[in-house]
């Protein structure tokens, strides 16, 4: 038996070419937002004065939450009246974000939007009564930022055919066949209908399920054209793209588009007493990183129960916008270049008619002011800092090209230095 380029259901309705030109604004983007944002933020992961769970989107199950009292310390309690999705999608357009994906549904089962599946969502259960996923496509389209939906798609604590909930025993089970019916599919219709254009629809997480049950989840999908889908709708589907949870690959992944998505701080879902927040140096090597791999940064952020990101937060998107402002062409359409991780940092690669631009991210500035760039071979045409445009000398030998920097860093986080080298 001959190994299967296409295995089980899936099915591919695309050529390479139409899936290269699909992927186009995604690979160019390189930086999105996240948000994990439920009725769980209310308490930010408490539960009678105890945290069970570092992911706090998870409390309901890790503390084994009967669905009664959920509504009642949480979805009674939904009022985010300081949400304003503008300057929210501002601020992650001030950082440098070209796209954001949001929990349009979680695990909980609270639709974060006006469902007309069913009423266990944001603008018929809470006293807050607006529907965000509606205010946040509005704002994105305005903003000129691409917008998609994550969606749990199997896991359904509160829907009685949903998969998870096995605590609340006054559930009178139906089957999972019937959930899709009755929940996941009209409302991932309604998503791909109602809200305008969807960029991204963002799977979470896969369980086996009937051929069915499979089809009129990924049916959905095609209500959109060129819509982008992750890899986690069922094991036998591939989607668009794969994704990296928390971990940053060490190396380039080939042959597939990808993308690492990670938590701002520990948790997905507002934490309260979370304060693991990553630094700035930290999140701007990190997008540095991903894109020397030809990847796409999602990183998540977590909006508390007032509708508003901690000062932390806020800090480090505003930190990296201005590192954006200055070096974003270093990211933004760039793909991995053929150096892997190099001593003092990282190095992103653009190719132009002229050549190609290799952009050198360095996070430890060498002292003796000699930047080396192992085995390039190219000439070099130009090489200059991006900070200030001050052009640099650099010297070619055997084993590759020396860089003559200035004593002090342009930046202390990252400076990169543009080489425009001959060839590709
Ligand atoms: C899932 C969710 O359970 C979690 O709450 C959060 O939304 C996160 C983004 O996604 O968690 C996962 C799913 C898949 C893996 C790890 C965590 N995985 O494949 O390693």
């Amino acid at each position: 038996i001959a190994e299967d380029p296409q295995p089980g259901w899936t099915f591919i309705k695309e050529t390479p070419e139409e899936h290269a030109a699909k992927m186009e604004w995604w690979n160019t983007a390189r930086f999105g937002m996240f948000v994990h944002w439920g009725v769980y933020s209310v308490t930010g992961g408490e539960y009678r004065g105890k945290m069970p769970t570092n992911s706090a989107e998870w409390m309901m199950n890790k503390a084994r939450i009967p669905i009664a009292d959920y509504r009642t310390e949480n979805v009674d309690k939904f009022n985010p009246t300081e949400f304003d999705a503008d300057a929210f999608v501002g601020l992650a357009k001030e950082a440098g974000m070209k796209y954001l994906v949001i929990t349009a549904k979680h695990h909980d089962g609270f639709s974060m939007f006006g469902s007309k599946a069913s009423p266990y969502n944001v603008v018929d259960a809470t006293p807050f009564k607006r529907d965000i996923m509606r205010e946040l496509a509005e704002a994105c389209k305005a903003q000129g930022i691409r917008f998609g939906f994550y969606y749990s798609q199997c896991q359904d604590w509160h829907h009685p055919g949903g998969i998870g909930n096995n605590w609340d025993k006054t559930i009178q089970r139906v089957s999972f066949d019937e959930y899709v019916r009755e929940k996941a599919a009209p409302e991932i219709r309604q998503l791909l209908t109602e809200y305008g254009p969807i960029s991204i629809f963002w799977w979470d997480t896969p369980r086996d399920m009937s051929k069915e049950a499979f089809d009129s989840l990924h049916s959905g999908t095609d209500l959109q054209p060129g819509i982008i889908t992750n890899d986690r709708l069922g094991e036998e589907y591939a989607g668009d793209h794969k994704t990296f949870e928390r971990k940053i690959p060490s190396e380039a992944p080939v042959g597939v588009d990808w993308e690492v998505c990670m938590p701002i701080s520990g948790s997905w879902g507002y934490k309260k007493s979370d304060r693991d927040f990553k630094s700035s140096e930290t999140l701007i090597r990190n997008l540095a990183d991903i894109a020397s791999k030809g990847g796409n940064y999602l990183l998540n952020v977590s909006p508390t129960g007032a509708g508003t990101l901690l000062p932390e937060a806020t800090e480090r998107l505003k930190t990296i916008g201005k590192w954006m402002k200055v070096n974003g062409e270093s990211i933004y359409g760039t793909t991995a270049s053929p150096f892997e991780e190099l001593e003092w940092g990282r190095c992103t690669k653009k190719e132009f008619a002229r050549g190609t631009t290799l952009y050198l991210h360095v996070f430890d500035w060498p002292k003796d002011g000699k930047l080396f760039l192992p085995g390039l071979q190219n000439k070099v045409e130009q090489a200059y800092l991006m900070a200030d445009w001050q052009a640099l000398n650099t010297q070619s030998s055997d084993l590759g090209v020396e860089v003559s920097l200035p004593e002090q860093a342009p930046d202390e986080i990252n400076s990169v230095v543009v080489v425009n080298v001959s060839g590709a």
